[in-house]
């Protein structure tokens, strides 16, 4: 018989073997690479980009292998420019990202995350989330996304955490994983990504941490459930923008489902259809998808190799963005309320092409008191934090939730277009 404590081994090698022939079926082949040029056209408008935006871009550049070394360097430059002195002021999934940005492959980026001690910060970013969670009534100071991303992060990089509790933190029925009662793909894939980085480590140690195993295995099998049955017709999980980290979350957990379960394939298609169609022009959403069309994960950061020149040869034209001539003459009206308890109606003239964040101005121009707003910047545009002087509030969870035609949309103010005729609204909800 076999000594028992090669079994995790030799499971972990089945899987990897798996899954590594699940990314590569699903990979754009290289005749194909020109279909990613859209993406890589998002990303690199860097007029555009930084702060939390340029780590995404740059954690996913590395991690396909792009090597373009004024692009890189640009992009590491401007997130360690972002985080000095910044480390106490981030949220810990905006760290998170910045310590996977900056150690995706071996460079000299690594001596800046020792240097700056940024694990151990997150260490306490993410105790302080926990602590949240504990004074009020389970809600962390940010959300379950940004704990998968610490998790994942310090679990990449050696760091402290326990995965007894991380087990317990990340059952699949807390309720974090949901808003208005809908399971978040995109929390619930990041989720996975970080439950299996725990596994795989918890497989190498072998220690007695069975239960822990056996307990992070079983969220693992329940998540991935989770997120296959989110799996749309056209093959989208979620929507347009979860189905690149679920496709992640899938390919490192294919030992947890049947072939049939899921079309790789045809996912890959759709979103190919869509990056056609104009649809990942917000950086962050390009940065999101890109890995997951050329087979990489975020489990693929920090390994023995440096980061391949995958890509080196993608011809990256980096294009200045071209401002847009504004035709006067093509108006379009719309119906904007706000709806607190009452709801407050106006008809608003804005012109073709413009975005929600638009018509929020035109109408605070029209009546401050009733329609007067402000944003945050976010990684993915501007996200509105209060109307009329009402606040969003993370520990009541409480937001503004935007919508058209009574439903509610899946990109932000800053990245909607407007249509004629469209009845848009801001609403006062709970999540
Ligand atoms: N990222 C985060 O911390 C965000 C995590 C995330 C799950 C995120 C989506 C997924 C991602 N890939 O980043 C997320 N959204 C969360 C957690 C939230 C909640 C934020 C509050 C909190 N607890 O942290 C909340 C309030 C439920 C929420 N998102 C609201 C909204 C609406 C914003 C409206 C506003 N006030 O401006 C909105 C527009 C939905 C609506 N109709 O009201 C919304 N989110 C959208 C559309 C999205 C998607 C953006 C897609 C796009 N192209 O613009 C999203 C990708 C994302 C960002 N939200 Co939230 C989800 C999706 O549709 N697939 C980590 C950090 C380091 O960057």
């Amino acid at each position: 018989m076999r000594p028992s404590h090669q079994q995790p081994f030799v499971e972990l090698l089945l899987f990897s073997l798996i899954s590594s022939h699940l990314c590569e079926i699903c990979e754009v082949s290289e005749r194909n690479n020109f279909r990613l040029d859209p993406l890589l056209n998002a990303m690199t408008k860097s007029n555009y980009i930084r702060g939390t935006e340029s780590a995404n871009v740059l954690f996913s550049l590395r991690l396909v292998g792009i090597l373009n070394q004024t692009l890189i360097q640009g992009l590491s430059q401007q997130v360690r420019s972002y985080a000095e002195g910044r480390e106490i002021n981030l949220s810990s999934g905006q760290l998170a990202l910045i310590i996977m940005a900056l150690g995706a492959c071996h460079t000299q980026d690594e001596n800046f995350i020792g240097k700056h001690h940024l694990v151990d910060h997150l260490e306490n970013k993410f105790q302080a989330e926990i602590k949240n969670m504990e004074e009020h009534n389970g809600s962390p100071l940010t959300n379950y996304y940004q704990l998968s991303l610490d998790v994942l992060a310090l679990c990449l990089f050696n760091g402290t955490y326990s995965p007894t509790k991380v087990a317990g933190l990340f059952a699949p029925e807390n309720e974090n994983y949901y808003f208005h009662g809908q399971f978040s793909v995109g929390t619930g894939a990041m989720a996975v990504l970080a439950l299996t980085c725990v596994k795989r480590r918890l497989g190498k140690e072998q220690t007695k941490a069975d239960e822990d195993l056996k307990h992070t295995e079983n969220n693992i099998r329940t998540l991935v459930k989770k997120i296959l049955s989110k799996k749309k017709e056209n093959g989208l999980i979620g929507n347009t923008f979860s189905t690149g980290a679920a496709m992640q979350a899938l390919f490192v957990s294919s030992s947890y489902y049947n072939e049939s379960d899921w079309n790789c394939q045809q996912t890959r298609d759709t979103i190919l259809k869509e990056i056609s169609l104009g649809i990942f022009k917000n950086p962050d959403a390009a940065a999101q998808i890109l890995p997951s069309l050329l087979g990489k994960t975020y489990l693929d950061v920090n390994q023995a190799s440096p980061c391949a020149h995958l890509l080196g040869n993608i011809n990256i034209s980096i294009q200045e963005p071209q401002p847009v001539a504004p035709n006067s003459s093509s108006y379009i009206s719309v119906h904007y309320s706000v709806k607190i308890n009452e709801t407050y109606s106006t008809e608003v003239n804005v012109s073709r092409g413009s975005v929600f964040l638009e018509v929020m101005e035109e109408a605070q121009k029209e009546n401050k008191t009733i329609f007067g707003f402000t944003v945050e910047q976010s990684s993915w545009g501007p996200y509105v934090t209060s109307v009329q002087g009402l606040r969003a509030n993370n520990n009541d969870k409480t937001y503004w939730e935007i919508m058209s035609g009574g439903k509610p949309l899946d990109q932000g103010i800053g990245s909607y277009v407007v249509h004629n005729g469209e009845n848009l609204e801001v609403r006062w909800s709970t999540y």
